[in-house]
């Protein structure tokens, strides 16, 4: 089993700035978190972040070459906006795992669609820095079941 986490635009700045909506955690704290969980699950896990749309899907692209066998994803605004990015992840045809820390229904109407929902397996929302480690759960306990 080997996962790629990918954090998209703007998540850099977690920890740093508006911490009433995003929290205080930094994505290097998540990140470890992370790399905790799948150490003890015996999962290989990789994580990357980019605030650039065709970054992101080049690193989808380049999952399936790099024998990633399932995907955790925060698409960060490109939720709302990319038909691309949701065209890359259909195309690799990976399962993959939508989450965020807000809870996007529960705010402004514009975050209330997300073009990769209707592609991913499942969707975490509204948890903060847990809505990481649910969606990754939840994808290990899909890839096992799958074995
Ligand atoms: O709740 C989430 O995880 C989001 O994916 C975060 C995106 C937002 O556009 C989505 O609607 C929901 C925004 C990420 C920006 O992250 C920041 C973190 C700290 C400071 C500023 C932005």
């Amino acid at each position: 089993m080997k996962i790629l986490v990918l954090h998209g635009p703007n998540l850099n700045l977690l920890g740093l700035r508006e911490p009433t909506i995003y929290g205080q955690t930094n994505l290097a704290h998540i990140d470890a978190g992370l790399q905790d969980m799948a150490a003890e699950a015996n999962c290989e896990l990789v994580t990357f972040q980019s605030n650039h749309e065709g970054t992101l899907i080049d690193r989808v692209h380049q999952a399936l070459a790099d024998g990633v066998t399932g995907i955790v994803i925060n698409p960060g605004g490109l939720t709302h906006t990319s038909i691309a990015l949701r065209d890359a992840i259909t195309g690799v045809g990976l399962p993959t795992v939508e989450v965020h820390l807000s809870n996007i229904h529960a705010r402004e109407e514009f975050r209330h669609h997300s073009y990769l929902a209707p592609i991913a397996i499942g969707q975490v929302a509204g948890f903060g820095p847990l809505s990481y480690r649910l969606g990754l759960q939840a994808l290990i306990y899909h890839l096992q079941k799958a074995d």
